[in-house]
């Protein structure tokens, strides 16, 4: 293995960069063995190792500044000592993740959550720290106080034009916010839809969605997305008005090329095929990005690859193939999207992030011309051997090699343990003063 590249002159290191070296130095020689091995058994396989972490160092993907507080259920919330107050300490929080991990660069910033009265000082903290901001998400799913109008029965779809125009402007606003930001683009999840049968009229409600998105369409700058995330139920409990991707594609399609769908993995019923709605996205140049996480039931917000690491693996193998393929069009943004009730969310983050890593090494692993070969001759069986050895084989030491080169920590949970990071910011962020950053 190449020796340990020098870091990038960064930021400031929320972990002492000594404490993540001597960690290294221990772990080294066993990687370098396992990989030495991993590298033979690949060749043999016609697989080069070093095009497989080139690869997977050059993934990117964005941490959900509401993540990194604990989240919650409807019953309840455990707050941690020493998680972040406001959005400065939670960006702290993200370049621990990004320090250790080096997949992490960017931040995806949730407003009105992530409100200050100095927009400039955040994107410069976020500079000082290493980081950048991802997509901007809008929020029109609950009321803030003082607000003219309630979201209690809609926002973008709501029946009263005052309301729709009130969740436009928010829109329009965190568009602007983005603009000082550095974001190239806005994610739309609205929580419309209703609980009774009647309640809604169906076709006048999608109506007034597309009327509403229009507009904020014709404020996004050029070179930006709008994502527009499907639910299909939650809090809407009968119909949701962006329930699935057949709604989420046909308006983006009415809206033009800057819209584009966003596959948030929980938001779909349970045994839905999401790698197939991905392929199929990717086929109409219409998948603008993914919300990473993973489910049992429903919109369980746990973390990704923890229930099903299988189907992470079969949605980068639709990616992989479009990526290979040059498939036009394709340039999906990767946002982790979940809610930390049980776990250290900063813990959670890498190790869904090495999650989405994994996932990505295995797909590049897939014998594809064979598969090819396979799937016109009919066979079955023999197609299903393939996409299967590729996730047979333990690719960790890649995933390591790429961190290590990167300038992260090859085992980058020890490393944060190992830090004391939690119980500083304990003494440093007094309890009691904990705002409420999760989701509940
Ligand atoms: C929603 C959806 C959105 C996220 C909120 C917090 O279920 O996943 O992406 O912004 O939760
Ligand atoms: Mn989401
Ligand atoms: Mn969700």
């Amino acid at each position: 293995m190449r020796p340990i590249l020098a870091t990038e002159a960064a930021a400031l290191t929320p972990i002492a960069p000594e404490l993540v070296a001597s960690e290294n130095r221990r772990l080294e020689p066993e990687l370098r063995s396992d990989f030495e091995h991993l590298g033979a058994q690949l060749a043999r396989r016609g697989v080069d190792i070093e095009a497989v972490v080139a690869r997977v160092r050059r993934l990117a993907v964005a941490i959900p500044s509401w993540g990194v507080g604990t989240g919650g259920t409807r019953f309840a919330r455990f707050p941690i000592p020493g998680e972040p107050r406001d959005v400065f300490e939670k960006l702290e929080d993200c370049a621990v993740i990004q320090q250790l991990g080096r997949a992490t660069p960017t931040v995806s910033p949730h407003f009105p959550w992530d409100r200050v009265d100095d927009v400039a000082a955040l994107r410069e903290r976020a500079v000082q720290l290493g980081l950048g901001f991802d997509a901007v998400n809008s929020n029109t799913f609950q009321d803030l106080p003082g607000q003219a109008h309630s979201y209690k029965f809609g926002s973008l779809t709501h029946a009263q034009k005052a309301v729709r125009e009130q969740a436009i402007a928010h829109n329009l606003e965190c568009i602007e916010l983005g603009k000082k930001l550095g974001s190239k683009a806005l994610s739309v999840w609205i929580a419309d839809g209703a609980n009774f049968p009647g309640q809604q009229d169906f076709a006048a409600a999608l109506d007034r969605y597309l009327e509403s998105m229009r507009e904020i369409v014709a404020a996004l700058p050029p070179d930006w997305r709008v994502f527009l995330e499907h639910k299909l139920y939650e809090p809407a409990l009968y119909a949701t008005v962006i329930s699935d991707w057949g709604a989420s594609i046909l308006c983006a399609q009415q809206l033009g090329p800057q819209a584009q769908c966003l596959v948030d993995l929980g938001h779909h019923a349970p045994t839905v095929n999401i790698e197939q709605i991905v392929a199929r996205l990717i086929q109409f140049q219409k998948l603008g990005g993914f919300h990473f996480n993973d489910s049992k039931y429903g919109d369980d917000d746990l973390d990704t690859g923890a229930i099903d690491p299988f189907r992470i693996f079969l949605v980068w193998n639709e990616l992989v193939a479009a990526e290979l393929r040059g498939a036009p069009g394709f340039d999906p943004a990767y946002l982790l999207d979940q809610s930390h009730n049980l776990t250290d969310p900063i813990e959670s983050l890498i190790e869904s992030t090495v999650a989405v890593q994994r996932a990505l090494a295995q797909a590049l692993l897939v014998d594809r011309a064979r598969l090819r070969e396979q799937q016109e001759a009919n066979d079955a069986l023999a197609a299903n051997r393939t996409l299967r050895a590729a996730v047979q084989l333990d690719v960790e030491p890649i995933l390591a090699a790429a961190r290590l080169r990167s300038g992260g920590a090859i085992d980058p949970i020890a490393a944060y343990r190992a830090s004391g990071y939690r119980a500083r910011k304990a003494s440093e962020r007094p309890q009691g003063l904990a705002g409420r950053s999760g989701i509940v």
